[in-house]
């Protein structure tokens, strides 16, 4: 319980550090991963339900379809290592294609989330051992050392998040997984692909308003938890395409001129001033191969829907 409160006041602080430092920047901007509060990650699933937002339903559709091949390039009895628990339904459409798999070991930092993710998985699975690991995907981490090398370590990284680092973050988190399979380990990795721009902007700015709700609760979340006193009515959701990074990129447009106050300082806003909150790259297969290969991975298969929107690649 203790752990609990002292995760919770360390997240706040850092939470706080990171508004602090992105509100007082010339380009103002805050991390996506401050996105996901309880209400964060609640409007996001519902997200992943629009019928704009096609890289959930198109990846799961790719999964259904080539999850044979998939259990097939994973090899028998393979450990699988998914880096954030809340793949749900990915996550059992590949465990079901797998021949009897030795393990499952998801990742992540909520543990709460972990241990509704591994009650689910042994409720459906009552075969496979499951070996929750509590730790920040994003940063260095250690598996634990009992882990089995063999049979072969499969890291799976569904739900397109590579696309929300910036490419040296990816090629570092690409490189950690590279050395958390070892040299004959896999990777099953879903990547979101560039595509018209007429699909691409309503998927990030719906019709329903969702995605705008999801990004002002960043605002609410500073007004929560740090005692901001920011005017949600005040801003904008905005979604643009950046083609030079080759993302789409979320922002919260100031509608007038105006002083927040955030922390105890005054931050001042231009109208039409914004805050960056969040990166998400489309690549092609050849793109993101070539990252891969900066990690010490090559791209050995391609699982592509018939519109070629999405991509699950299988590294090796
Ligand atoms: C989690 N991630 C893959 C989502 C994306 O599509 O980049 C986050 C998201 N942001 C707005 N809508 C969805």
């Amino acid at each position: 319980m203790l752990e609990r409160v002292d995760f919770r006041e360390a997240q706040r602080e850092a939470f706080r550090a990171d508004v602090v430092a992105g509100l007082t920047a010339t380009r103002k901007t805050l991390p996506s991963r401050w996105l996901y509060d309880d209400r964060g990650s609640a409007l996001f699933e519902e997200i992943t339900q629009l019928p704009e937002y096609y890289p959930t339903r198109t990846e799961t559709a790719i999964l259904r379809t080539h999850a044979a091949e998939m259990a097939a390039f994973c090899g028998a009895r393979a450990v699988l290592i998914e880096y954030g628990a809340g793949a749900g339904v990915k996550t059992e459409i590949l465990l079901g294609a797998l021949e009897s798999p030795a393990l499952y070991v998801p990742v992540d930092i909520a543990g709460d989330f972990l241990v509704d993710a591994a009650e689910r998985i042994e409720r459906r699975f009552p075969y496979i051992e499951i070996r929750p690991v509590v730790a920040d995907f994003t940063a260095d981490f250690d598996l634990p050392a009992d882990l089995p090398r063999l049979p072969p370590r499969v890291a799976f990284f569904p739900g397109s998040t590579i696309g929300n680092l910036a490419p040296p973050d990816a090629a570092e988190f690409l490189k950690r997984m590279r050395a958390h399979v070892g040299p004959q380990g896999k990777a099953i990795v879903g990547v979101d692909l560039r595509k018209d721009l007429g699909v691409l902007l309503p998927a990030y700015d719906d019709a329903a308003g969702v995605t705008a709700a999801f990004n002002l609760n960043l605002l609410e979340r500073a007004n929560r938890e740090l005692g901001a006193d920011f005017d949600l009515a005040a801003f904008a959701h905005e979604a643009r395409w950046n083609e030079a990074k080759s993302a789409v990129e979320m922002h919260l447009v100031s509608r007038r001129a105006q002083t927040v106050r955030v922390d105890g300082r005054a931050v001042r806003f231009e109208a039409g001033e914004t805050i960056h909150t969040e990166d998400s790259r489309k690549y092609d297969v050849d793109g993101f191969s070539r990252l891969a290969q900066t990690a010490g991975w090559s791209v050995a298969r391609e699982w592509l829907d018939p519109d070629r929107r999405f991509a699950v690649l299988g590294l090796a």
